[in-house]
């Protein structure tokens, strides 16, 4: 790839876009040749994946307003910049996310179960990280991000060719946290992918307010090389991350990656972003959906979308029905599950 070409576009102005809010499909110099394998049938699995996870999501609101469900943290507006990105990684890359990535767990292989136990209150955590290579939800807003780096090192010290990627808000990029892991990255050139969903709002808090500059642009202040993409190009997504994966896994360092995205819903089920945001602000983003973008595109490539959103919608429905009964045939913990158990593991030799 030319890299320093790819990477220095994009930081500052309109994030890069192959599929716009129309579904058209539009050139990027930056971003063409690392989708040039992608084919409808690859674009038809990208739709089926945004489409169930948004229905894990409604399923998962749905419980809680139920009672199911303590609370959850739901990704609506946000499947492309989840799915996009997860499609990019490979079975060895480790995942940090934060709360939110249920769309990107779920890619992983993540049991459904698994992903609405600890919002449930069952359990201290959801699943065991090393079996799908997924971190479980970090809470700590940016903390999982030094988790990332960390790691990273250890891959280098152990002379693996693959990465991390760490996912986190635009409000995290505020944090210590973050901005600690992204020094250390660059000091020690670590395979590190810096995913931030820029979403606009950290619970109350506009995006405008944490920074002067679009997020993308503070990191080469850290010698960090950044792509500020279109979070809601589910195809965008994934380029972008496969240049990011191809720079950390070839000795090339951190990326920062800032998807320029919309959080359709509120930051959890605790919270009514009426109270403190525009109606007309979440129907302008409406107008940008990152499912109809793509579905619009594949009709326009011919595409038999009444079949495919039939069997799309069998799955979703299949699937949401496994997390609805997972959920609640969940037995009741014993007062001492409380503790939590762990299982050391120790690489051989
Ligand atoms: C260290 C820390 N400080 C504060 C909080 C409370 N908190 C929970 S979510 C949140 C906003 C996060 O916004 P952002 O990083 O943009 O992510 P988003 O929720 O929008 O995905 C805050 C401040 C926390 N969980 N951890």
């Amino acid at each position: 790839m030319s890299e320093q070409h790819s990477l220095r576009d994009g930081v500052t102005g309109e994030p890069l876009t192959l599929i716009t809010a129309e579904g058209q499909r539009v050139d990027s110099d930056t971003l063409d040749p690392w989708v040039n394998d992608v084919g409808d049938s690859f674009l038809a699995g990208l739709y089926e994946d945004m489409v169930v996870i948004r229905r894990i999501d409604t399923e998962a609101t749905h419980l809680q307003r139920q009672g199911e469900l303590a609370l959850w943290p739901p990704l609506l507006g946000q499947e492309a910049a989840q799915i996009g990105s997860a499609r990019a990684l490979a079975q060895d890359d480790f995942v940090f996310p934060s709360y939110r990535e249920n769309g990107v767990a779920y890619c992983r292989g993540v049991n459904l179960t698994d992903l609405i136990r600890v919002w449930r209150g069952n359990a201290s955590s959801g699943w065991d990280p090393y079996q799908v290579n997924v971190a479980t939800p970090q809470v700590i807003i940016g903390a999982q991000t030094l988790h990332a780096t960390g790691y990273a090192m250890g891959l280098v010290n152990d002379g693996a060719s693959s990465a991390t990627i760490t996912y986190f808000g635009d409000g995290a990029t505020s944090q210590g946290d973050v901005n600690e892991a992204m020094v250390f990255a660059a000091s020690f050139c670590l395979p590190v992918v810096f995913f931030c969903q820029n979403n606009h709002w950290a619970i109350s808090e506009p995006v405008g307010l944490q920074s002067q500059v679009p997020l993308a642009g503070r990191a080469p202040g850290f010698g960090i090389p950044a792509l500020r993409v279109d979070g809601n190009d589910v195809l965008a997504v994934l380029a972008a991350t496969r240049i990011a994966l191809d720079r950390a896994c070839s000795g090339g360092g951190p990326t920062f990656i800032e998807a320029v995205t919309y959080r359709m819903g509120p930051h959890t089920t605790a919270d009514d972003p009426t109270r403190y945001r525009d109606a007309n602000e979440l129907e302008d983003w409406k107008a940008k959906d990152p499912i109809s973008r793509l579905a619009a595109l594949l009709n326009s490539h011919g595409m038999d979308m009444e079949k495919l959103d039939a069997d799309v919608a069998a799955k979703a429905d299949a699937v949401a029905s496994d997390l609805r009964s997972g959920c609640i045939n969940l037995p009741d913990p014993e007062p001492l599950d409380v503790l939590p158990t762990f299982s050391l593991r120790i690489a051989p030799g």
